[in-house]
Order: C-alpha cells, then sequence, then structure tokens
C-alpha cells in the first residue's frame, strides 16, 4: 500500500490522519515570520478572544487580554505565502483522495484563518463538529490545520474523538451552541475515547468536519500558532442564502 493510500485507510477510518513534515521548515519559518508581522499590531480582520465567550476567555474586549487575538480571519486573500499552502499540490492532491473528488474548492466561509493561542489569555474550545454551523449538500468536508510549531496538550493542541465522523448523534447529546454535553452518560464513553493530536511545526492534520474535536487553553509560556483551511467537493454545494456561500470557493 502507498503512503497516500494507508493515509486514505486512517482517515476513513478515524475521521483524521497527520501527514508529518509535509512542509519544509523555511516555508515553516516564513509564515511564522509573516504571522508575528500580522499580529503587532493585529491586521484585521481579527477575532479576539473577548469575541468567543469561551470557557476562560476575557468577559470583553476592554477586559485584561480582551485584546488577545484568537484568529487572522481570511488567510487565503492576506498573503501568497498563505495561499501557496492553501493550493500546495501535496495538500490538494491528499484532499481529493479523501474526498473522492477530481475537483475541490477551498472554502472562504469557513476556517479559512490563522489560529493563535497566546500565553495568559487563551480560552478552552468545549467538543464539537465543525459542521454544526455549515450549510452544504452533504456533510464531508475536510479541513487541513497546519502546525507552526509544537501542538501539545499543554500549549492547546487539538484532542479528537477518532471514528466520531461516523456516528449518529441525538440532538439531546449536544447543548443549545451544539457542543457535546459532558455531564451525559450517553456521551462519556465516547469521550473516554479522546486523544491528542500531537504535532510539530510542518505537520499536517487533516479531519472531517463531522469529527468531534476540543482544545484546552495554552499552559505553556509561548504563542501557539496555526493556519486552517476547509475544503469541498467541487460538487459538494453550499446552501444558498447560507453563511457557508458568502464568498466565493476557490478551486485548487
Ligand atoms: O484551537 C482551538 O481551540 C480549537 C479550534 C476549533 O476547534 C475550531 O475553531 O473549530
Amino acid at each position: 500500500m502507498t503512503h497516500t493510500e494507508q493515509a486514505a485507510v486512517d482517515f476513513e477510518e478515524n475521521g483524521y490522519v497527520v501527514l508529518r513534515n509535509l512542509i519544509p521548515s523555511d516555508e515553516v519559518k516564513a509564515l511564522v515570520e509573516l504571522i508575528d508581522h500580522s499580529l503587532n499590531p493585529a491586521l484585521a480582520p481579527v477575532e479576539f478572544e473577548a469575541d468567543v465567550h469561551y470557557p476562560g476567555a476575557p468577559v470583553s474586549r476592554g477586559a485584561p487580554g480582551g485584546q488577545t487575538p484568537r484568529r487572522l480571519l481570511h488567510a487565503y486573500g492576506r498573503d501568497r505565502l498563505f495561499q501557496q499552502i492553501g493550493r500546495h499540490p501535496r495538500v490538494v492532491d491528499f484532499l481529493k483522495t479523501f474526498m473522492h473528488a477530481d475537483q475541490i474548492r477551498l472554502s472562504q466561509n469557513h476556517h479559512n484563518c490563522v489560529m493563535t493561542k497566546h500565553p495568559g489569555f487563551s480560552s478552552v474550545t468545549s467538543w464539537h463538529q465543525d459542521i454544526r454551523y455549515w450549510r452544504f449538500d452533504q456533510r464531508d468536508l475536510v479541513s487541513t490545520w497546519l502546525a507552526l510549531g509544537p501542538e501539545t496538550r499543554e500549549n492547546g493542541g487539538l484532542l479528537v474523538i477518532p471514528g466520531s465522523h461516523k456516528l449518529d448523534f441525538e440532538p439531546g447529546q449536544f447543548d443549545a451552541s451544539m457542543f457535546l454535553r459532558t455531564d451525559l452518560k450517553a456521551n462519556s464513553t465516547l469521550l473516554s475515547k479522546a486523544t491528542v493530536v500531537e504535532l510539530q511545526a510542518g505537520d499536517m492534520l487533516f479531519f472531517h468536519s463531522r469529527t468531534l474535536h476540543a482544545a484546552g487553553q495554552n499552559e505553556s509560556g509561548t504563542i501557539k500558532r496555526s493556519l486552517v483551511y476547509t475544503y469541498r467537493a467541487e460538487h459538494n454545494q453550499p446552501i444558498p442564502e447560507t453563511r457557508s456561500a458568502v464568498y466565493e470557493d476557490i478551486p485548487v
């Protein structure tokens, strides 16, 4: 079995797969420099920790840490370096294989951002499936998460529940904001399967839009940066007039 075939088997079974060392260190270095330049001062459009209202987030933009960036939005449109990752031939080949599609598009409406987690002021993202607020003909989209430094449980790296992309959930398993309820016995078996996705700079996580995932606060002393995009198969159209259809998706 080739490397790509094995990755496709793992992706199909677990709803995620990590491809190690996909982006070389000189490209990672250039991306980190670009991101740091874009954070000081923070170049709009930016989502701040205070905007998400997640556990641990500053209560308002005026509170201590309220100006801490959480996401540099619209990454693809910001710079050629971000575009090169978004349409990287190896990344696109993996995505086409995972989605069983000849043509794919990068969504400008979902993710398409640099996620940052700053020491001191970061928040907890509870268990969720990304598809919960997205509106497409089918629920099978794939996101890529490029680590630009080490990602561990300690600095707020992602946790996933392997195989959760294949499960049928009852509406009552989620709360009003569509986060998985952790107080339910029905969910505790599932949550006991949670695993940390440990990444190094240049590693790329591919994960299905139905894979349950979560992340903690950054308890380390250094900022964590990740570049995140979402893709759909050409035939999997966004529903007109929804948030998923605001900006045109990019053929890659
Ligand atoms: O970095 C995090 O806290 C997780 C972000 C996440 O899961 C998301 O934006 O869907």
